[in-house]
């Protein structure tokens, strides 16, 4: 019988947030190691772009980008479900997912292409799983795996000697907000996974549950951020198993804060580098002061993705979420850009075709 399979790596962000929603909904799936340099061209010539992960469903047809995989799952199976029948529940986790996957994603890569002990372990990984067609020695597949992923998305993405420790302080934070809240309760929203944990468990379950440096201090200090990314991994969803909380809980309003405070203004300032043409921004955030972060067109997609969200919610729903991003710092940054430079038909044939990979780091700059 064919099955769905899942290519990507078995280190990759993305790769293990689509693992964790399928294992969490009971899809059975395959995985297999993209192989390049030949799978860039298969996966370009499908689906538009090569990045990881790449589903290809039991008819053949390819997809990519696992927010919208995630949602196409969500309505077309007849499978449990990662999102909460509350709508304001379901909005703050589309909140939280797109947060977990376009701002954590950048201190996931410094924590791993930093240190010494994280370059050693991935670099090697990568060119043994996913390199391993390439006849060059592994020494010159490990070095340009190193090369390629920071001047892609750590110094290549804002990232200077000069605000890695606000990088650092801005991830400690997070553990301490996460840990106040696994400390009552083994999910974001309850005792079951939603698609909030699903958008967390790209950073953790790939990168900071694995990477030597991040793990560490984890294990030392914040043993229930651990207990939940293991609890994820191996929960499934069932018909009885579990309750939600009512509404949103208080203990999450530190993390709506730091996304009104941070990462919204960090999308706007993205919004004015893509308005003006520069592929390279400053911005100085949350007391982080990137010098010459990547403009990406898809995060001006993922901002009027947000607005949709909120948009598209019944009255009085839309009513209790606009009071509560009132209340943490988000309302205002969400609506401060008043044009989104977006290209016609931008992102809408997703997940079956893509126009743009999260940061360009193929793109000349
Ligand atoms: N928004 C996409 C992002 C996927 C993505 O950026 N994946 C990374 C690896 S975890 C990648 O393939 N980047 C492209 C590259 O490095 O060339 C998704 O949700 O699937």
């Amino acid at each position: 019988m064919s099955k769905i399979i899942l290519y990507g790596s078995d280190i990759s962000y993305f790769t293990g947030k689509m693992e964790n929603y399928f294992r969490v909904c009971g899809i059975s799936y395959e995985f297999r190691n993209m192989q390049f340099p030949a799978f860039k061209k298969e996966m370009e010539k499908k689906v538009g772009l090569m990045q990881m992960p790449a589903v290809v469903l039991e008819d053949g047809r390819w997809m990519t980008d696992t927010t919208k995989m995630i949602q196409w799952f969500e309505k077309e199976t007849d499978k449990f479900k990662v999102l909460p029948k509350d709508p304001v529940q379901a909005f703050f986790c589309f909140l939280l997912e797109d947060w977990a996957d376009e701002w954590w994603w950048r201190t996931a890569m410094h924590y791993r292409w930093h240190y010494a002990e994280g370059v050693r372990f991935a670099s090697r990984h990568l060119a043994t799983n996913n390199l391993k067609n390439i006849r060059l020695p592994k020494f010159f597949k490990m070095k340009y795996m190193q090369y390629r992923q920071r001047s892609g998305y750590t110094t290549g993405d804002g990232i200077r000697s000069s605000n890695v420790e606000a990088v650092e302080s801005d991830f400690i934070k997070l553990l301490k907000n996460l840990e106040n809240i696994f400390k009552s309760r083994n999910f974001i929203f309850g005792e079951r996974p939603t698609l909030a944990d699903i958008g967390f468990s790209g950073p953790f379950f790939r990168h900071f549950a694995l990477d030597p440096v991040p793990l560490k201090i984890i294990k030392q200090n914040y043993p229930n951020v651990l207990n939940w990314v293991l609890n994820l991994w191996n929960t499934r969803l069932s018909a009885n198993g579990g309750r939600l909380v009512e509404g949103v809980p208080t203990d999450l309003e530190p993390l709506l804060q730091d996304i009104g405070n941070i990462y919204l203004p960090y999308l706007n300032a993205n919004v004015d580098a893509v308005s003006a043409g520069k592929k390279r921004f400053d911005v100085n955030v949350g007391g982080i002061d990137f010098k010459g972060a990547r403009y990406s067109k898809y995060r001006v997609w993922c901002l009027k993705e947000l607005r949709n969200h909120f948009i598209n919610l019944p009255i009085d729903s839309r009513n209790r979420s606009e009071k509560l991003l009132k209340k943490t710092g988000c309302w205002n940054v969400l609506w401060k850009e008043k044009n989104l430079p977006l290209t016609e038909k931008q992102e809408e044939g997703l997940p079956f075709q893509a126009n743009n990979k999260m940061v360009g780091v193929n793109e000349a700059i």
